[in-house]
């Protein structure tokens, strides 16, 4: 493994979950780049939204995401880096690029069950609402996502054909 994986999709596919199962499987790095992101503005994703907006937020994240160019191992990106400037473009040469898909109605179930208040992007929806914005967003995030070199069906999919299909 010499580039990076950058593992994309949409919030609550298990970006950060099946991240940390690929590396620790392949014996390398970690990586969150939301995490990196909070370490670097000292406060949370949602404070920043609500104190900077979110066309901040976006800059800050696609600095964030060059910093870890030829860095190794397993990289976990934020649920919108792929859709924004020429991010995918970016990620397609730097690295293996594996999106994790699901359906709308798998990550509505997998999102209703998390906080969504830590999900700034989802705006605070709940139930029906929920479910008709992830169905938009994905429909807007699906033509980046869609170029990624690697797609699973991440409910089908196991870690033993991860660690395969990233080797
Ligand atoms: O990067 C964070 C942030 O909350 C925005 C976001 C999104 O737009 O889908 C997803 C999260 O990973």
């Amino acid at each position: 493994m010499n580039k990076p994986v950058y593992l994309i999709g949409f919030m609550g596919s298990g970006k950060t979950t099946w991240g940390k199962k690929l590396a620790k499987a392949l014996d390398v790095p970690f990586i969150d780049l939301d995490h990196e992101l909070v370490e670097k503005i000292g406060m949370s994703i949602p404070e920043y939204f609500s104190l900077h907006g979110e066309a901040k937020f976006r800059l800050l994240e696609q600095e964030t995401l060059h910093a870890s160019q030829n860095r190794e191992g397993i990289i976990s990106t934020g649920g919108g880096t792929p859709c924004y400037f020429d991010n995918m473009d970016w990620l397609l040469d730097n690295g293996t690029v594996l999106y994790l898909k699901h359906s709308p109605k798998s990550l509505w179930s997998r999102l209703s069950k998390s906080d969504v208040h830590k999900r700034p992007a989802l705006k605070g929806l709940q139930g029906e609402d929920l479910l008709h914005f992830i169905e938009e967003k994905l429909e807007e995030r699906e033509p980046f996502y869609n170029r990624a070199h690697i797609q699973v069906d991440q409910i089908n999919t196991s870690l033993e054909d991860l660690v395969a299909l990233v080797k």
